[in-house]
């Protein structure tokens, strides 16, 4: 967007701004009854709270495990515990939700009837959490569905496809807190202006380049990567004509995700010999970024299948992952195609 008001020179007097633009597109949908809206405002009220709170950790005592106290002796929360319990107080405030699925909660919290909506939320409130204390980008995931027709709320209503998501995004905090959403129609990513509070569109239509040169993978697991992983890694490493692969891997989804959909490449975290299922859980992780990924342009697989079309069995289940641009993940499926899913 040409002068957001984010470059040098007189600020743009056309801010858009997350609501004015949720707004906007809202309106071009005559049943939109404005539930998605509010929605969505809690949920940005929710990133901004969490990015200030990251952003003092260190000096409120917020890091490391929780059971410290401040100066005034009262007990600190630990950042994670702190981000999921803000995220679960505005969602049920914001009386849209009637199910919220959270990394950090084990069961599904069904919302009670007094602040019940029509929507279900599935969120990792911190996640990259073991990049706190180091101060390394860590992000906010979610994805929101919306209950089955006649159902008031229950687990069945988040154990469905990715693709059955009315929203998915995610707020990076790294530099800056980027929030970057889609409802369906592309991506957009917007910057938090802290002098006045507000996402602002910085990153409208976001499309992921068809090929990129950078992989993403936790490569001190090589030693138990199945066979096509390994092979695939081999031929970006060593190709047989042009210039290998940069490596980049920062160890948080969030981060990792957001430059991949940038400047394109691949993201994995393989399923292995030692992890039958990979690491990241399909319903707060894999999904909205599964999403994004796919409405930018890109691809998202287990290897074997899309990873929008799993139907999840239960709401911490884990998925093996590999996305980002369509050609190189196009690549790394070729070298599944030539062996069955281990068992
Ligand atoms: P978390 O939800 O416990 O923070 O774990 C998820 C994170 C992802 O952000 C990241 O891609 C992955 O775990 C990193 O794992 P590893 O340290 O094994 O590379
Ligand atoms: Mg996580």
């Amino acid at each position: 967007m040409s002068n957001a008001g984010l470059e040098d020179g007189p600020p743009s007097t056309e801010i858009v701004t997350l609501t004015s633009h949720v707004l906007s597109q809202q309106q071009r949908h005559p049943i939109a009854t404005g539930d998605l809206t509010l929605l969505l405002t809690a949920i940005q009220t929710t990133c901004k709270f969490i990015s200030t709170n990251v952003r003092r950790a260190g000096l409120l005592n917020l890091m490391g495990a929780a059971g410290s106290s401040n100066v005034q002796g009262e007990d600190q929360k630990k950042l994670d515990i702190l981000s999921n319990d803000i995220m679960i107080n505005s969602l049920r405030a914001s009386g849209k939700c009637a199910v919220l699925v959270s990394e950090e909660n084990d069961d599904p919290i069904i919302i009670d009837a007094g602040h019940r909506g029509r929507y279900c939320v599935v969120f990792d409130p911190l996640d990259g959490s073991s990049n706190i204390d180091a101060g390394v980008n860590i992000g906010t995931i979610f994805g929101v569905y919306k209950c089955a027709e006649g159902s008031e709320g229950t687990l069945e209503d988040v154990l469905r496809p990715g693709s059955e998501m009315q929203v998915a995004g995610y707020c990076m905090y790294g530099s800056s807190a980027n929030l970057v959403i889609s409802t369906g129609q592309g991506v957009d990513g917007y910057t938090l202006d802290n002098g006045i509070g507000e996402f602002i569109l910085t990153h409208p239509n976001i499309r992921i380049p068809n090929r990129g040169k950078i992989y993403s993978f936790n490569e001190g697991n090589s030693l138990f990567f199945h066979e096509p992983v390994q092979k695939y890694l081999e031929s970006i490493k060593y190709p047989a004509n042009g210039k290998p692969y940069s490596a980049r891997y920062i160890g948080s989804m969030v981060a990792d995700v957001h430059r991949t959909l940038l400047y394109g490449g691949i993201f994995g975290y393989p399923s292995d010999k030692k992890s039958k299922d990979g690491k990241l859980r399909l319903l707060y992780e894999g999904f909205p970024m599964a999403y994004l990924v796919e409405q930018a342009g890109g691809l998202a697989t287990t290897g074997y299948e899309r990873i929008l079309d799993i139907k999840p069995t239960a709401p911490h289940q884990r998925v093996p992952v590999f996305l980002g641009s369509k050609d190189d993940v196009e690549d790394v499926l070729k070298f599944h195609k030539e062996s069955a899913a281990p068992k």
